[in-house]
C-alpha cells in the first residue's frame, strides 16, 4: 500500500526500458485504433483556424472559352446528367471543391439543349453572368435565367434546364456538394429523362405567389426553411443597391454596410433570413474607388465580379478583378476590395451553417 510517507518512485522517463515499453503501448494503441490526444493536439485543436484550401482567383476569360469547348465534344444527358465544371481550390487537390463545405461550377449548355430532371439533398443555384434563353423547371415551374438573376434549386426539388434558344448559355452554379459528402447527407433520385414541360413563361409560379414585395399569400402563411421562392430578379436587386447609394448621399442613416458600400442579401421571404439553408447568398455594390474595411470569418465565401473591375487583397495579397472572375475565399483569410470604377459582384459562403451551430466568428480590422 502507498501512503504520502511512502510514495512510489517515479519512473525513469529515460531508461532504455521505459523508452521501450512506451513504444510497445503506441504499438498496441495502433493496433486497437487509439490515438493518443497528446500526440495530435497541435492539428486538430490549433489555435485558429488553419484551413487547406488557399484563395485562389479564376479568370473568365479562360473559364468561359473551356467550358464552350466541352459544349463542342461532351454530350448532356442521363448520369453525367450536367455539362458543369467544377472550379476546384489548389490547396484541396483530389477532390472537386472550391472550399471545404461549396462547390462552385460553370455551367454550360448548347443552343436548343436540355438537361434531364433528377434531385438531391444537395442545394443549388444558378447566378447569371450574361446571357439568357434557358428555363430551370423546379418541381415543374419553368423559371427564366437572365443576366444579373440568382435562381434557387433547394435541397429534393425536381429541376432540369432547358435552353430554348439559339445561342449557348453559361451561367455559375453554386452547391452544398463537398459539405453534404464528407458529412454524408446525400440521397438523389432520377426524374423524368424529358424535361416535363416545353413553356416558357416571363414569370414562374413562384414569382407570381411569391414576388410581390412583402406580400405572403394566406393560403400558405408560416415559416419554411427554404425560401418558396425560386427566382430574385436583377431589375429588383439592382434598384435596391441604387437605392441604398443614393439615399446614403442624401444623407439617410443605416442603408449601407459601409461608406461606399451597397449590399442585399438574397433572403426566404416566410423567415426573413437566408433563402438557402446552407448557403448565403448576397450582392454586393461598391462605389467607384471605395476600398472595403478588411475583414476575416470563419466562413469561407466565393465571389464573382459581375460588373466593373477593381482588387481583390487576400491575405495580403493585392490581385486585379475583371469581368467574371472568381475568387475562392478561405475561412479566416483577410480579405478587401477595392472598386475601380463601380464594382458589382455576386458571392455565396456557408456561413448560415456555423451561424446555426454558434460557431461563426468575424473579426473587421481598419
Ligand atoms: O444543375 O442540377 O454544378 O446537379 C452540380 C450538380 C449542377 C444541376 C452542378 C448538379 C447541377
Ligand atoms: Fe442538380
Amino acid at each position: 500500500m502507498t501512503t504520502l510517507e511512502n510514495p512510489p518512485a517515479p519512473p525513469d522517463f529515460d531508461s532504455p526500458g521505459h523508452q521501450a515499453k512506451l513504444a510497445e503501448l503506441y504499438r498496441d494503441f495502433d493496433s486497437v485504433g487509439m490515438t493518443p490526444l497528446w500526440t495530435t493536439r497541435e492539428g486538430l485543436m490549433p489555435p485558429e483556424p488553419q484551413p487547406r484550401a488557399v484563395p485562389h482567383l479564376w479568370r473568365w476569360a479562360q473559364l468561359y472559352p473551356l467550358a464552350a469547348r466541352s459544349g463542342a465534344l461532351v454530350p448532356v444527358g442521363r448520369g453525367g446528367e450536367r455539362r458543369a465544371i467544377s472550379l476546384g481550390n489548389p490547396g484541396l487537390p483530389g477532390d472537386p471543391y472550391t472550399t471545404p463545405t461549396l462547390w462552385a461550377a460553370i455551367q454550360y449548355l448548347n443552343p436548343r439543349e436540355d438537361a434531364p430532371e433528377h434531385r438531391h439533398s444537395q442545394s443549388a443555384f444558378r447566378f447569371v453572368l450574361e446571357g439568357e434563353g434557358v428555363w430551370t423547371v423546379v418541381d415543374g415551374d419553368p423559371v427564366a435565367m437572365r443576366r444579373g438573376d440568382l435562381l434557387l434549386t433547394p435541397g429534393w426539388h425536381f429541376h432540369g434546364h432547358q435552353n430554348v434558344s439559339d445561342t449557348p448559355m453559361a451561367w455559375l452554379d453554386g452547391l452544398d456538394i463537398p459539405l453534404v459528402a464528407e458529412t454524408d447527407q446525400g440521397f438523389f433520385e432520377f426524374g423524368p429523362d424529358e424535361v416535363r414541360t416545353r413553356r416558357t413563361p416571363e414569370r414562374s409560379n413562384s414569382e407570381r405567389l411569391w414576388g410581390g414585395p412583402g406580400l405572403t399569400p394566406v393560403a400558405a402563411l408560416g415559416a419554411r426553411p427554404q425560401s418558396p421562392l425560386m427566382a430574385y430578379r436583377w431589375v429588383h436587386t439592382d434598384a435596391a443597391l441604387t437605392a441604398q447609394l443614393e439615399l446614403a448621399d442624401d444623407g439617410v442613416a443605416g442603408t449601407l454596410v459601409e461608406p461606399g458600400h451597397a449590399a442585399v442579401r438574397f433572403t426566404n421571404p416566410t423567415t426573413g433570413g437566408d433563402a438557402l439553408t446552407t448557403m448565403r447568398t448576397e450582392m454586393h455594390r461598391l462605389a467607384t474607388g471605395t476600398r472595403t474595411r478588411r475583414t476575416r470569418t470563419t466562413a469561407s465565401s466565393v465571389w464573382q465580379v459581375f460588373s466593373g473591375g477593381g482588387t481583390v487583397t487576400l491575405d495580403g495579397e493585392a490581385r486585379t478583378l475583371e469581368h467574371g472572375d472568381v475568387v475562392a475565399v478561405p475561412a479566416w483569410t483577410e480579405f478587401s476590395l477595392q472598386a475601380g470604377d463601380a464594382l458589382d459582384l455576386f458571392t455565396f459562403s456557408d456561413a448560415p451553417v456555423f451561424e446555426k451551430l454558434s460557431l461563426l466568428r468575424t473579426e473587421v480590422s481598419a
